[in-house]
């Protein structure tokens, strides 16, 4: 019998850390004048914390330039919190960068070391659709994916191209409450608009499915396949060649990326897409299906997800542990 568990879970696991909380004890670099820096995460949440210490004022200014930074010059910045006994700022970076700040009190940056440069790193997206994108079912009908359950056909192009249905697998993400710090938005010219993380993949090139690219690395021109216009509802037929006309970022809610059992490229609002990698969806195409059946019979479903999702060489090395 068919199992009708929800998708499960995951982007989380496929794709890293979510927005976390980086704390910078403003008192202690005063003290100890360090440590003077920090990393974050874009969508990070950085606070800075000071406490009453023998009646000292700190502020938090942030300087316009690393050579401002280096020197403790006070000119060109930004005061970001101002001077008192004891304070707290937070701040949510929202780009990628090295962002440098002081306290601009007295001599507390050139003599005390009270500074810190936060080296902010791109957020590692998850490869999702948000949960208002849309897939069609072997009946022509179309289903938002937060609604998605396990064992689903839902249209799909196989690796040559040509559309068929395929089991929406075990392995599907479905984080309705999650959200990624912005989803791109491709509009085509063939009428279709999908929205998607910056890491998700999709086909392109002159041919479809076996050329991926990401997202994120997409130009204005760029050929994308889809299923037609207006979103196929028959099963027969080839994805068609398109062209991206315009990228745009956009928000969105939910984390969601049907994940198939037999290795076929979503179709979602109308574009043909690649839950991974190539080499992934390869693998999936020739061993998920056995596996997922393994390791139902098994009760190990829940093991094989881990594995899955913890990264490309635990995936391999699950594929050959379970044909073991
Ligand atoms: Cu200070």
């Amino acid at each position: 019998m068919r199992s009708l568990l929800p998708t499960s879970v995951f982007c989380l696991l496929l794709a890293g850390a979510k927005a976390a909380d980086v704390a910078i004890d403003w008192t202690a670099i005063y003290d100890n004048g360090g440590p003077q820096t920090a990393t974050a995460t874009v969508g990070d949440t950085v606070t800075f914390t000071w406490s009453e210490k023998d009646g000292k004022i700190h502020n938090i200014y942030k300087n316009a330039n690393k050579v401002d930074y280096d020197a403790c010059a006070k000119t060109d910045g930004t005061m970001e919190a101002p001077d008192a006994t004891s304070g707290t700022w937070s701040w949510t970076p929202d780009a990628a960068g090295t962002f440098y700040f002081i306290c601009e009190v007295g001599s507390h940056c050139s003599s005390s070391g009270q500074k810190v440069a936060v080296t902010v790193s791109a957020a590692a997206s998850d490869p999702c659709f948000p949960s208002s994108a849309t897939v069609i079912l072997a009946d022509g009908s179309s289903k938002r994916v937060d609604a998605l359950l396990e064992g689903d056909e839902i249209v799909a192009a196989a690796a040559d191209g040509t559309l068929t249905t395929d089991t929406v697998s075990l392995l599907s993400i479905a984080q309705p409450e999650a959200h990624a710090a912005f989803f791109l938005s491709l509009t085509s010219a063939a009428n279709t608009s999908l929205t998607l993380t910056p890491e998700h993949h999709v086909p392109v090139g002159p041919s479809c499915c076996s050329t991926l690219k990401q997202a994120k690395d997409l130009q204005v021109g760029d050929t994308l396949w889809v299923a037609n216009a207006n979103g196929r509802t028959s099963t027969n037929g080839r994805a068609t060649s398109t062209s991206v006309t315009a990228i745009s970022k956009s928000q969105g809610h939910g984390l969601h990326s049907p994940v198939l059992t037999r290795g076929g490229f979503p179709v979602v609002d109308g574009v043909v897409t690649s839950f991974d990698s190539i080499e992934k969806v390869t693998l999936a195409k020739h061993g998920l299906e056995p596996l997922i059946t393994a390791c139902k019979a098994t009760n190990m479903c829940e093991q094989f997800r881990a594995l899955f999702l913890a990264g490309d060489r635990k995936y391999v090395d699950a594929l050959r542990r379970l044909r073991l």
